[in-house]
């Protein structure tokens, strides 16, 4: 870690200064978002001194039951947001449809999607959980409905990140020049930089899937994990170890920080709506971080940035980490 902290602000306008391209709208969007993510964090770490456990006793546009922390995080995003003049539009996972800036704010050159509380599986027993981020550019004479201005391929994300709500709260960021990370300084309420380039390694010993699924995967993902487990006299001729958080920030920021392979394939039961997780929220923005870091991103059979997005809550498989067992995942289902 540097001697002298570095504050994200400071960070962003060093960074795209020496990318020749100065950005002020976006790094205030990202001010914005990340100050939302502070209010978040606080929320969360009330735990239930703050009474915020427990379900919100609604449903999502996908049919899952809402916790009390979804649709505070959902709020506290969409409060910070809608009156800073960034933003053309604001998409979430949590919301049935895409919003427009109200009428009595300003209006500015973004579009801006998120998770607002991802692994909220893992709210009430206390385990780590985040908010995943994607910004897009709003295109300028935008015809249709709302919702064709976001479906944009990710290869098109000018920002994308997350917060990890963990023992610490930290903030991975890229704006297409590396992967950069912060952590919150809960005394003085800011981010701090600790971690710049993080970088994926190529191979890996370490594997992340819901085991419990097994029985429901495809040929070429039972293949891939039935030679992991096989260890160092199988084909690989290594052991591997496996993690499982269940929360998608939580097991990919393991594998930025120390490489690994993260799997949430299609299998029989996420076959009919296109796989579990949710392209435009969650595989994008983390897709464009791990390529960032070095990484690779697919869903077996296509890489995840360049898919051009149907609709709004479309799902994916996932497949991300380290370049080369990505590769060899996406190897195994073209039947090599
Ligand atoms: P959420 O956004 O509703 O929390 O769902 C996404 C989460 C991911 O964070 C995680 O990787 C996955 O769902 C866990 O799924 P499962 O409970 O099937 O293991
Ligand atoms: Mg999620």
């Amino acid at each position: 870690m540097p001697t002298k902290p570095v504050f994200l602000t400071q960070f962003l306008i060093e960074e795209m200064r020496e990318h020749g391209e100065q950005m002020p709208d976006l790094r205030l969007l990202i001010e914005v978002v990340t100050r939302a993510c502070k209010r978040i964090s606080i929320a969360i770490g009330k735990g239930a001194l703050g009474g915020v456990l427990g379900e919100a006793g609604t449903g999502n546009i996908q049919g899952e039951a809402q916790k009390k922390l979804d649709v505070l995080s959902n709020d506290i995003l969409m409060e910070a947001n809608e009156w800073g003049g960034h933003l053309a539009a604001l998409a979430s996972e949590e919301m049935d449809e895409a919003v427009m800036i109200p009428e009595q704010f300003p209006k500015g050159g973004y579009l801006l999607l998120f998770d607002p509380l991802d692994g909220s599986s893992n709210i009430d027993v206390n385990i780590s959980v985040g908010t995943i981020f994607s910004v897009l550019r709003a295109p300028r004479r935008p015809t249709g409905p709302l919702e064709e201005s976001f479906l944009q391929a990710g290869t098109q994300q000018v920002c994308a990140g997350y917060a990890l709500y963990g023992p610490s709260t930290q903030l991975v960021l890229t704006i297409g020049t590396g992967v950069h990370v912060f952590t919150l300084d809960r005394e003085l309420g800011s981010f701090v930089l600790t971690q710049r380039d993080l970088r994926i390694p190529a191979d890996t010993q370490e594997f992340s899937i819901n085991a419990s699924n097994a029985r429901h995967w495809e040929a070429p993902v039972k293949r891939y994990i039935d030679e992991c487990l096989a260890g160092k006299d199988g084909p690989r001729g290594k052991d591997f170890n496996m993690r499982w958080v269940a929360s998608m920030v939580s097991d990919v920021h393991r594998i930025l920080t120390r490489g690994g392979v993260f799997m949430y394939p299609l299998d029989a039961k996420t076959k009919a709506q296109g796989g579990k997780l949710r392209l435009m929220y969650e595989a994008n923005p983390m897709s464009m971080l791990i390529e960032q870091a070095g990484g690779a991103a697919s869903t077996g059979r296509e890489r995840i940035l360049a898919i051009k997005p149907g609709k709004l809550h479309q799902r994916v498989p996932v497949i991300m980490g380290s370049k080369n067992e990505v590769e060899r995942v996406a190897s195994y289902h073209a039947g090599g």
